[in-house]
């Protein structure tokens, strides 16, 4: 099976690289020689990488390097595995964040300890297949490729080898995304500034685990050992799980995401295969970008939004309680019985006139 696929991506990559031999080429539009290089420290999720909310002077060349890694990751605290395929060792891969009109450039390393052959699709980057049919490393590759980030807003990335290892891949975790800003940062509708104290990148992942005969999760020697058996419950479209960040789990306790009363939060959502409806409960979305389309007006005072599959989507908060609010995806089956849910705990004084309990339970009074 998997030499039969390895067959059909070389001749999908052959088809690709004669397509473009073909195709005439347009020189850059500047030296990219003579841009200034930045090469940022990539952070892994739910925290995001240091930047200027406002581009600083022009255009850059921003260098990124991403190395694929498949590991046996734990999804769930009752031991269920899978062989995750990642971008940097994270499911989601980490946020990369530049300003449109920046040049970025990406690495992309598959070591020689990996079994599998990956690429990375770019929804920010202009051009057939999303830098897809550039990229495709085997196991002991490298490839470097670089786009200009021409349009603002918050994109996925995704492996994308061919065929049915496609989906495969990003159900077995390979996604992140990129955050594009406007060079003047983020604006309401009336053109003025809005900008955050804090950002957070919240992947979310549907897992597809196949179950033994008793039930219990099954885990596996290699990721290929298990691709069959994933592949008939993914036919199904009913994810196992539905977590954010990799496990149930993963963004609450200890590694809740913090905030104080007053501060102001972008939480950055992605899910690259299924639809989803984010929802702070307790809080709102002041700005929403729900597409991540920062080109657009933001909405405002959202209860829930939607983000498509295939999509990543912004959304803008200023706390005003303190507590531990519930960030979840609001199909609430998958929030609570399959993952779906983080923990946002904000410090800060209570305000009554907001919210006040007038009496506490009790026994109804006659
Ligand atoms: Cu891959």
């Amino acid at each position: 099976m998997r030499s039969l696929l390895k067959t059909k991506i070389s001749q999908k990559t052959l088809a690709v690289s004669l397509a473009m031999l073909l195709a005439t080429t347009t020189a850059y539009a500047v030296d990219v020689s003579k841009l200034e290089v930045l090469t940022p420290t990539l952070l892994a999720p739910p925290l995001v990488m240091e930047h200027n909310q406002v581009a600083q002077g022009e255009a850059k060349l921003v260098k990124f390097e991403l190395t694929i890694e498949e590991k046996l990751m734990e999804i769930d605290e009752d031991g269920t595995k899978v062989w995750a395929m990642t971008f940097n060792g994270t499911v989601p891969g980490p946020m990369m964040v530049v300003h449109e009109g920046d040049y970025v450039e990406i690495r992309l390393i598959n070591p020689a300890t990996n079994s599998l052959e990956h690429n990375i699709d770019l929804h920010a980057a202009t051009g057939a297949l999303g830098g897809g049919g550039l990229t495709h490393v085997s196991p002991g590759e490298e490839v470097t490729i670089r786009f200009k980030a021409n349009k603002a807003g918050v994109y996925v990335y995704h492996c994308a080898p061919g065929g049915a290892m496609i989906p495969w891949h990003v159900v077995s975790g390979m996604n992140g995304a990129i955050m594009v800003l406007p060079r003047e940062g983020l604006t309401d509708k009336a053109g003025e500034a809005i900008t955050y104290d804090k950002a957070y990148y919240i992947g979310e992942q549907d897992f597809y685990i196949p179950q033994d005969e008793e039930g219990e999760y099954k885990t596996y020697d290699s990721p290929s050992e298990g691709f069959e058996e994933m592949m008939e419950v993914m036919n199904t479209l009913t994810p196992t799980h539905e977590v954010f960040n990799g496990a149930v789990g993963a963004i609450t306790g200890d590694n809740a995401m913090t905030a104080s009363v007053g501060e102001t939060v972008l939480f950055l959502h992605s899910q690259a295969n299924r639809d989803t409806r984010p929802h702070l409960i307790g809080g709102h979305g002041d700005y929403v970008w729900e597409k991540g389309n920062f080109g657009d007006d933001p909405m405002t005072n959202l209860e829930t939004w939607a983000i498509p599959g295939g999509a990543a989507g912004a959304a803008l908060y200023t706390f005003q309680q303190p507590g531990v609010y519930a960030y979840v995806n609001h199909n609430l089956i998958e929030a609570v019985l399959k993952g779906a849910t983080a923990h946002v705990v904000v410090d800060g004084e209570w305000n009554n006139d907001l919210l006040e309990q007038i009496s506490a339970p009790a026994d109804i009074q006659n």
